[in-house]
């Protein structure tokens, strides 16, 4: 073996790779993933040979997804390499998902040199602009050459990919790069010419530091739209803040519960947003965090007065209950996005406020007087303490009588340990956390796929965050979504990640249980709910993961403390019953109506 990496570059391909990562590099960027294949051989190489965390993954799928995971969870994005052909195809979910949550992220495809296009040749398909506009930007580096000019254009290209990959908002930025053989490092007499390094030190050996230096900064706040939602807010004795999914983003948790302490307004927290787990209580002086809407909004939505004014942070709730409740009241709506872009479906918010969601919190909640609210707004905000109490009282029995699907994610958030980060499946596991998992002070990281809300790669997603904290893992997944991704769970021995994954088996898509479909049989057993039988005992071995089965709750609490508690990855599968949990959810629907009358 030899050590090449104080060696001078051997041939242009090499000059060109270790370029472009030593950009990424010196861009922050800290790990990568890598999928096997030849005409990528040289980004292969150069990374292999680089300080950053190379993840190697098999299935191309299930790389992205585990990107998006790390970057779901740091903020920052950890590029992809993939050969030429269908493996590039394989990353477009997980970039689709990254642009709709908005999710930093660098693809890089090798590709054959251009003549090659269209002429037969093999492993050769059309990757220009191969994911549309999912992408916050695409280019196509140039053929490498030990050339000065096109040098710093790819370190410029590098530094460019991940400030707009983590711009406003973040999303997919899409490198395609040809390479023609010979791919390995192997020496090319002239390629690169003797002195070429001494002769252009930048663009053979860059600047101290990135090549471009990139100032993000926040968007501001114009002193009049302040204004126009500070009065809207100071006027309304029935106010509250809803903060939905992260990836809008949401407020800080410091700046949130400013805003909550200066307004007195409940705090409606999605579980995706992350504030419905990590504020102090109130009676710690923490925000009032309402989490049980969705149980109850529904009962009480015709006795309630409407509320008057309503700011929004974050994206589309997950609760459609809430989203009815917004869509039917005509309150004054802030949505506030920093990047000023439109994703309001429910069409109620009557103002759009491009600003940064922190900075908007803070300033507006030191805008505000600090005012005792008016006894109306005191009794508005009663309403929410008093629903909020009732409804996890009837929660956490319910939980004790019977093993329902949503007891399994009430008792995840109750006893996930602090801190934790949490991956939720779709399409019941997030829905049941958003309706069962009760507030809590613990720092729950909590993570799921809703920009685009496939049941794919949620094995990856939740691996690659786990990949990149300290924190213990918790993966909750359907049986569906399980299947889906089992690819995935090899990334638990190849990169060394810990987990304990909660797989609720209810032996098909129990969320089909809930719509009308399920009257129409057949087809809804077979097309829609597609009971397939597998035993995933077996996915043990396979992964190298422990496996256990439990059929009640008690067990599940026990195994699920056990594990968090214990390195190693297990799988704690829960045997449940898709259509009696979905009548139970009903049930408590019901009595949770009658309690708040
Ligand atoms: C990639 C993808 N294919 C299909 C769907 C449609 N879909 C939504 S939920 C679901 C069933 C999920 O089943 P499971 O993971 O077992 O969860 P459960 O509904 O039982 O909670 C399907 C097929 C989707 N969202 N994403
Ligand atoms: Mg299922």
């Amino acid at each position: 073996m030899t050590d090449r990496s104080d060696a001078p570059a051997p041939n242009r391909n090499a000059l060109w790779a270790e370029a472009l990562v030593a950009e990424f590099e010196a861009a922050g960027i800290e790990a990568v993933c890598i999928a096997p294949g030849s005409r990528s051989t040289p980004l292969t190489v150069a990374f292999a040979d680089s300080d950053l965390t190379v993840f190697s993954h098999l299935d191309e799928r299930s790389a992205a997804f585990f990107a998006l995971g790390r970057a779901k969870r740091t903020g920052r994005p950890t590029p992809l390499v993939c050969t030429s052909g269908t493996a590039a195809a394989n990353f477009h979910p997980a970039i689709i998902e990254a642009n709709q949550a908005r999710v930093p992220m660098v693809v890089l495809t090798a590709d054959r040199p251009p003549e090659l296009r269209d002429s037969g040749a093999n492993q050769t398909v059309d990757q220009q602009k191969l994911y549309g506009d999912a992408v916050r930007w695409y280019t196509e580096l140039p053929e490498p050459e030990a050339d000065d000019r096109k040098l710093r254009s790819v370190r410029t290209t590098a530094g460019r990919a991940v400030a707009e990959s983590t711009g406003t908002p973040p999303g997919p930025v899409h490198l395609n790069v040809p390479f023609r053989k010979p791919l390995e490092p192997i020496e090319v007499p002239g390629d690169v010419p003797e002195g070429f390094p001494d002769d252009h030190p930048l663009a053979a050996d860059g600047r101290d530091g990135p090549f471009v230096r990139t100032a993000g900064g926040r968007p501001g706040l114009d002193e009049t739209d302040l204004r126009v939602v500070r009065d809207a807010v100071a006027d309304a004795d029935r106010g509250l803040v809803v903060v939905g999914p992260a990836d809008a983003p949401t407020p800080d948790r410091a700046a949130l519960a400013d805003l909550a302490a200066a307004t007195g307004f409940p705090v409606l927290a999605d579980p995706l947003s992350g504030h419905r787990f990590g504020h102090a209580t109130p009676d710690d002086g923490g925000p009032l965090v309402a989490g049980g809407y969705d149980g109850y909004l529904d009962a009480v939505a015709d006795s309630w007065p409407d509320p008057a004014v309503v700011v929004r942070f974050g994206a589309s709730p997950t609760s459609k209950v809430l989203r009815q409740y917004l869509g039917a009241s005509d309150a004054r709506q802030f949505l506030v996005d920093p990047a000023g872009e439109w994703r309001e479906a429910t069409f109620a918010a009557t103002d759009l406020l491009a600003a940064d969601p922190t900075l908007l919190a803070e300033r507006l909640a030191s805008a505000l007087d600090a005012d005792e609210a008016g006894d109306s707004g005191r009794a508005w905000r009663r309403r929410f303490v008093d629903a909020e109490r009732e409804y996890w009282e009837t929660v956490e029995s319910a939980r004790e009588d019977r093993l329902f699907e949503g007891g399994v994610l009430s008792a995840v958030a109750a006893d996930a340990p602090d801190p934790a980060t949490v991956m939720v499946s779709n399409s019941m596991p997030v829905r049941d956390l958003d309706r069962f998992g009760e507030p809590r002070a613990a720092a729950l990281t909590v993570l799921g796929n809703r920009g685009a809300s496939g049941i794919d790669g949620i094995a990856s997603t939740g691996l690659g965050a786990g990949s990149a904290t300290d924190d213990p893992l918790v993966v909750v997944t359907g049986d569906l979504a399980y299947y889906h991704d089992m690819n995935g769970l090899l990334a638990v021995r190849r990169c060394g990640v810990d987990a304990t994954v909660v797989e609720i088996n209810n032996d098909g898509g129990g969320i089909f249980h809930m719509l009308p479909i399920e009257g129409f049989d057949p087809p809804f057993t077979d097309q829609f709910k597609t009971p397939h039988g597998l035993d995933f005992e077996a996915t043990g071995d396979l992964y190298g993961l422990e496996f256990e089965r439990v059929a009640d709750l008690g067990s599940f609490r026990s195994a699920f403390a056990d594990s968090v508690d214990r390195d190693g990855t297990q799988v704690i599968e829960v045997v449940t019953e898709a259509a009696e949990s979905h009548r139970y959810r009903e049930e408590l629907a019901e009595r949770v109506g009658r309690r708040l009358g």
